[in-house]
């Protein structure tokens, strides 16, 4: 695939054209109903991204759960009621719903009914620019459309008023779009395989190279593009949008005590992220897990600030880097009206600095902490080395810091701190203080 061409959509385009959606979202009696209104913001948000309107947003407490029809037959006969009487045109449900519970919904509401799953993989969609992106994507839409293309079809033939007959040769050309389906998805992956493996040749030699790396996770939209690009004058995409970065950008920084580190901004995360775009993307999120030290964005001006960092957590431990040092952001901070917000936040996550990526604020207090953070996971060292091994002196400049450089005759002594590899390897050139 190259890079200019687009993803196909999953969902189809009749529902892109939607005027007034219905958004349905669940609590239980242990959830507060205020979360599941910010979580139908937030889907509002989504379908905003892909240019649908506003229209009605339904939070309904989920008493009993519903096997066929997800919500209870009386709830569902109240929304279909509540959609005829709106017109609306779309029906959202801001959970991930099994097939035949979505085609269950469709019947009973005789509308297209889309999951927040299937929205999220469109914004990606649309989203994608790399080759890379491109197909992750692809392969996470592939593994959602397989179980639901029955449901597709049925979408299709009610276009065409489909009859009997009709539906015979609708079951053999289900048969044949999965067969189609799976052999392109195969193709997918070996490309996508491809891809990979080069990046993984590139992380490799950047692991060999040894230089410390930080990278920036967190929400979307939590500002983790607009915090490179005003370190490193790096050329992201910046926009108030959810899922503007579907790739990482990796770029080099010198902190001020003239330590050279590598930074990586990458994809966002989201509540109810899929799994299938977990695995697809998998090997994206791991180039920015392989990191050193994590700096973890907020943005302390969202009410959701809380349950966003719930849901980045989650994703990190998902992807097994829970263990990994992190220094906490809190962002935006100038948005923030109320300090106790901050004051609250500093005691539920103390190794943290507020700061704001777009003003530029509090920058030196979280370069002293990436500092700090860096020189606690280094030894300090005494060195002798002659000063023909120049080498030596040039590999401890590029990934230590040095703190003293004197020459005696023909050695350096070197006072430095270093990652603890480099210190086992320089053992031989190693004094007493
Ligand atoms: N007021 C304010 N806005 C900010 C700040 N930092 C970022 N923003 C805005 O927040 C929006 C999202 O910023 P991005 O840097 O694209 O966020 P991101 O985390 O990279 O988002 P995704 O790539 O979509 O996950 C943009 O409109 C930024 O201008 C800040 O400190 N203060
Ligand atoms: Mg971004």
């Amino acid at each position: 695939m190259s890079e200019k061409q687009t993803v196909p959509s999953v969902i189809d385009l009749s529902i892109l054209a939607a005027k007034k959606p219905l958004l349905v979202s669940t609590y239980t009696q242990a959830e507060p109903k205020n979360e599941c209104e910010d979580s139908l913001n937030e889907l509002e948000r989504l379908l905003e991204t892909l240019g649908i309107p506003k229209g009605i947003k339904e939070a309904c407490p989920l008493r009993q759960f519903n096997a066929a029809t997800y919500l209870g037959s009386g709830k569902v006969e109240e929304l279909v009621e509540l959609s005829r009487k709106n017109n609306c045109d779309l029906i959202v449900i801001d959970d991930e719903l099994p097939p035949a519970q979505q085609r269950n919904l469709e019947n009973l509401f005789q509308r297209p009914v889309v999951d927040r799953t299937e929205i999220i993989l469109e914004v990606f969609a649309q989203h994608a620019k790399s080759r890379e992106a491109k197909l992750q994507i692809e392969v996470a839409q592939i593994r959602y459309q397989l179980p639901r293309l029955k449901r597709l079809w049925s979408h299709l033939s009610r276009q065409r008023g489909g009859g009997v007959n009709q539906k015979g040769e609708g079951e053999q050309q289900l048969e044949i779009d999965k067969r189609l389906l799976r052999k392109k998805f195969e193709g997918l992956q070996k490309e996508l395989e491809q891809v990979q493996l080069y990046r993984n040749t590139q992380r490799r030699a950047r692991e060999r190279s040894g230089i410390a790396t930080f990278a920036i996770v967190g929400y979307t939209n939590s500002g983790k593009s607009t915090l490179l690009k005003a370190l490193t004058e790096a050329d992201v995409l910046i926009e108030d949008k959810l899922f503007a970065t579907l790739d990482t950008t990796t770029r080099k920084y010198c902190l001020p005590n003239h330590q050279e580190i590598l930074l990586i901004d990458t994809v966002g995360f989201i509540k109810k992220l899929p799994h299938t775009l977990v695995a697809a993307f998998r090997s994206t999120l791991q180039e920015a897990m392989s990191a050193d030290i994590l700096l973890h964005l907020m943005d302390a001006s969202s009410p959701l600030v809380g349950k966003q960092a719930e849901a980045t957590l989650s994703v990190l431990k998902e992807l097994g880097a829970q263990d990994k040092p992190i220094i906490t952001l809190f962002n935006k901070a100038e948005l923030v009206k109320d300090p106790l917000i901050l004051t609250r936040l500093r005691l539920t996550f103390p190794k943290s600095v507020t700061i704001s990526a777009l003003k530029k604020e509090g920058f030196d207090l979280l370069l002293e902490y990436m500092e700090r953070e860096l020189s606690e996971r280094r030894k300090l060292v005494h060195l002798r080395v002659p000063q023909k091994d120049y080498h030596i002196v040039a590999e401890i400049e590029r990934r230590g810091l040095i703190l003293t450089k004197e020459f005696d005759n023909e050695f350096i002594l070197i006072k430095a701190e270093l990652p603890h590899d480099l210190a086992q390897k320089l053992l031989p050139y190693r004094i007493e203080s």
